[in-house]
């Protein structure tokens, strides 16, 4: 038994020298360098904004329509010597160009905006979202797609879910039907034209070729404010430098981005407990309604009994006015929830 542990051991080394001199050919690898972002992004664009000026939509569908569906869309391709049908747009004239930088790229992307969405809350680019959705290539081939609504938490979709969402509101309400399922009125709807570097770029799923520029067609109909670790700092704010990737935000540097990190500067004191807590009781037996939270307040747990409402809340102090929240600040140690 120890001989064979010995043997295997001795392989695995072997195969790790191996693989470090395949140039040997000792290892049938074949290894494609990655293209240059900025260089893959020059094309994309030219093939995106091509798509765009050769189709077109049946925008008439949409106009005064407070609650239409991805379903009511309709892209046309638009053949040389053809001109827009009365009713339609060119999809050019129609779409919002919007630009932003992933990973030290500039990208610009296009959005269709459908329906603003008639609630009131939008996502932060890190929370949780219900969406249906259709994910298709430039050439209509649909790659994924959800007819019934599916949730999804945006830091684990492509950078320009992320951008998109947070462009457009929830929807304004719903009602469960008697079969179990939900109908939403006034969702967020559009459609995000993304090049490849704000889609899957290298990281394809099956059906989607490298390097594919693609469209998702989406209904937004919810959202839900998320933190990550549960440190009453939602994870939207833990983004400290506000580039929209939380992956590079480590302010103690331990190596443990903020959003993951119950202690976000390393002081032993968590973050939970330097924030300042507040619990709120409402009655709505008497018609007490909710509290307004403060700018920096967000609510961490609620129940009910009776009609009788609690609230519990943190909000994020900087107790010396250095302009450094205490639970970055490694200098402050205050626990708010210490047992005197
Ligand atoms: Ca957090
Ligand atoms: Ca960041
Ligand atoms: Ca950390
Ligand atoms: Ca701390």
């Amino acid at each position: 038994m120890k001989i064979r542990k010995i043997t295997l051991y001795i392989l695995c080394v072997i195969v790790a020298f191996v693989s470090c001199n395949k140039d040997d050919g000792g290892l049938d690898v074949i290894e494609v360098p990655i293209r240059d972002r900025t260089e893959q992004q020059v094309i994309d664009k030219d093939s995106l904004i091509g798509y765009l000026e050769t189709h077109y939509y049946n925008s008439s569908v949409f106009v005064g329509n407070t609650n239409p569906s991805i379903n009511d869309l309709v892209i046309t391709e638009l053949l040389s010597g053809e001109s827009v049908p009365v009713d339609h747009t060119i999809l050019i004239d129609a779409i919002e160009i919007k630009t932003t930088i992933y990973l030290d790229v500039d990208y610009e992307y296009y959005i269709l905006r459908l329906n603003q969405g008639g609630g009131e809350a939008k996502p932060h680019f890190p929370d949780n979202i219900r969406v249906i959705f259709s994910g298709n290539l430039l050439d209509e081939v649909v790659f994924d797609s959800a007819v019934t609504p599916v949730d999804f938490d945006l830091t684990n979709l492509v950078p320009g879910w992320n951008r998109v969402m947070p462009q457009f509101n929830i929807a304004e309400s719903f009602i469960e039907n008697e079969d179990g399922t939900t109908s939403f009125s006034s969702a967020g709807v559009g459609v995000m034209f993304l090049p490849s570097g704000l889609a899957f770029y290298v990281n394809s799923p099956p059906g989607v070729p490298l390097y594919s520029n693609v469209i998702f067609k989406f209904e937004l109909y919810q959202s839900e404010v998320n933190d990550h670790d549960l440190d009453g700092v939602p994870s939207y704010l833990e983004d400290v430098d506000n580039d929209l990737n939380l992956g590079n935000d480590d302010t103690d540097e331990d190596g443990i981005q903020n959003f993951i990190d119950r202690d976000d500067d390393g002081d032993g004191v968590l973050t939970i407990n330097e924030l300042e807590p507040k619990e709120y009781t409402v009655d709505t037996n008497i018609g007490e309604t909710e509290p307004i939270l403060a700018e920096k307040e967000f609510e961490i747990s609620r129940s009910e009994s009776l009609g009788i409402i609690t609230i519990k809340t943190v909000t994020i102090v900087d107790s010396n006015n250095d302009g450094i929240d205490d639970y970055l600040d490694e200098n402050i140690t205050i626990n708010y929830n210490e047992e005197d």
